[in-house]
């Protein structure tokens, strides 16, 4: 009996403990992903170091998916920090790890395999899996045409699973898988003969097709995929649920798009043939004129790549073309600006880079103190084309409209109707050709992209066109001032 009372005592004590710690558990609950992220006032992802994800050029740290988060990060007030893993096993394994990056961010393509290690945020990407054979080589149409032949991915990758699982159905297929590399190398092995075959993502492709002429898309394997972020497997979806929010308003509010059309629309705007070119003549061109285009934007205080972009699209780096309206020289100097700009020859490279710089640095001093960067790069641009008496009617023509006269993307929009008369005859300077400033400056902009990958800043001192069949990252190089673009 007395045992009885005493056990009974024992319980209650026992049970009175364990319910105040379960309250006492209960107050002092472990906090969500999302709340911890905001008490560090940090958010840390982990990527690929590569140039369709995140790369560090002279302006810092840039890519694609650098570009998402960074926006992301700000929405949610925190810092964003970058982790790079190694490949992307060890992206997983960071991922999973408590105390380890809460977001990976690196193009990445869920998988039931996928899904055991990780939770994927909704899709931001839409791409189709591509088999890449070098031009001149025998080219195989469909997936039996892979067997036999020298065939590299990268080790973890979703393309590794599908390789997997090709082999199953033919088990003569052999591949490598490594994760030494990165997708640049696999396609600058393609293009220089080192192997026969590579996966790679769409979106890859397009981002390196310009510095790798020989590559070239065999066939599509499979169907188009999404690529998605991913969290921490388990319950906690805190983070998750924001990054979806935030994604499903970047796709609504057109940032997603813009991004993707900076990033992998090379090929879109310059046309496959206009890429190749590209491609060529920044090896065989661009080297003659570098250091002019170089000692010019220091004396002038604007970026070098911009000026080479812009004397790009004016003669393609030819001293000595001459256009239908006269208009001549390396950097298209009419006649009258070349005196204005105290150039004797137009056909002189050096005085013609020299006055071109000049006059668009005149053009850009010259816009309303309203016009922020980097919308102000792009109308100086507009106005080195087609002056800036018709540049201010297309932006009278906005403001009517009720657009914004200080943003490129509105005033884009007005200048084709200068060309117009039911438009220009209500303008103060007239006709004008007001599309082809528009292309021009899309074009310089794509120029100008493509040069500020090649040049990166582990290659200082170099001709741009070293950086073509090595375009590697120095992820130790620090950043420099933002450009002004
Ligand atoms: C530009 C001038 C501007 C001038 C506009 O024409 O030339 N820019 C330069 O000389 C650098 O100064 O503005 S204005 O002075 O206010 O009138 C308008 O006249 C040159 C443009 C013309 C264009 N390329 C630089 O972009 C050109 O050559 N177009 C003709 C092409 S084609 O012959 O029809 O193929």
């Amino acid at each position: 009996m007395f045992a009885h009372t005493a056990l009974r005592q024992r319980c209650a004590k026992w049970l009175i403990a364990t319910g105040l710690f379960l309250m006492l558990a209960a107050c002092v609950e472990k906090p969500s992903t999302l709340e911890r992220v905001k008490e560090d006032g940090v958010l840390r992802v982990v990527t690929r170091n590569s140039p369709a994800t995140y790369f560090q050029d002279r302006n810092g740290e840039t890519g694609f998916e650098y570009e998402l988060v960074k926006r992301f990060a700000d929405e949610l007030g925190v810092e964003l920090k970058i982790e790079a893993a190694d490949n992307l096993d060890d992206l997983f394994t960071q991922l999973s790890q408590p105390s380890g990056p809460v977001l990976a961010a690196a193009g990445l393509v869920s998988s039931a395999q996928r899904k055991t290690q990780a939770q994927f945020s909704h899709p931001y990407l839409e791409v189709t899996p591509q088999v890449i054979y070098r031009n001149g080589r025998p080219r195989p149409t469909q997936p039996s045409g892979l067997v036999g032949k020298k065939i590299m991915v990268l080790k973890g990758s979703s393309h590794a699973e599908q390789l997997a699982e090709l082999k199953k159905q033919y088990p003569a297929l052999e591949y490598e898988e490594s994760d030494a590399v990165e997708v640049v190398d696999l396609l600058r092995m393609v293009d220089e003969g080192q192997i026969d075959l590579t996966l790679v993502d769409s979106n890859e492709l397009a981002m390196n097709q310009v510095y790798f002429s020989n590559v070239r898309v065999a066939f599509d394997l499979g169907e188009a995929r999404d690529q998605r972020w991913a969290v921490a497997a388990g319950a906690d979806t805190s983070l998750l649920d924001k990054a979806n929010a935030f994604l499903d308003e970047a796709e609504k509010n057109g940032t997603l798009q813009r991004l993707k059309e900076r990033y992998y629309g090379h090929v879109d705007v310059l046309g496959y043939v206009g890429a190749y070119t590209f491609a060529q003549h920044l090896q065989q061109r661009l080297p003659k004129y570098e250091k002019q285009f170089k000692a010019t934007a220091k004396t002038e205080q604007v970026d070098w790549r911009l000026l080479a972009a812009i004397g790009y699209q004016e003669s393609m780096w030819q001293p000595e073309v001459t256009s239908k309206t006269g208009v001549r020289g390396l950097m298209m100097l009419t006649q009258r600006t070349a005196q204005a700009m105290g150039v004797s020859n137009r056909l002189d490279p050096r005085q013609s880079i020299m006055g071109g710089a000049k006059y668009f640095m005149l053009v850009k001093d010259q816009l309303d103190d309203s016009i922020k960067e980097p919308d102000r790069t792009w109308f100086a641009l507009a106005g080195y084309n087609v002056g800036s008496g018709h540049l201010e009617d297309a932006r009278t023509l906005a403001r009517r409209e009720g657009l914004n006269p200080n943003k490129w993307l509105d005033v884009k929009k007005m200048l084709p109707r200068l060309a117009q008369k039911q438009w220009y005859s209500k303008t103060r300077y007239g006709y004008a050709r007001g599309g082809e400033p528009v292309h021009f400056v899309a074009n310089i902009r794509r120029y100008y992209d493509i040069l500020t990958w090649v040049t990166q800043p582990q290659l200082e001192g170099q001709p741009a066109d070293a950086n073509l069949h090595q375009p590697g990252i120095n992820k130790d190089q620090p950043a420099e001032q933002p450009a002004q673009r």
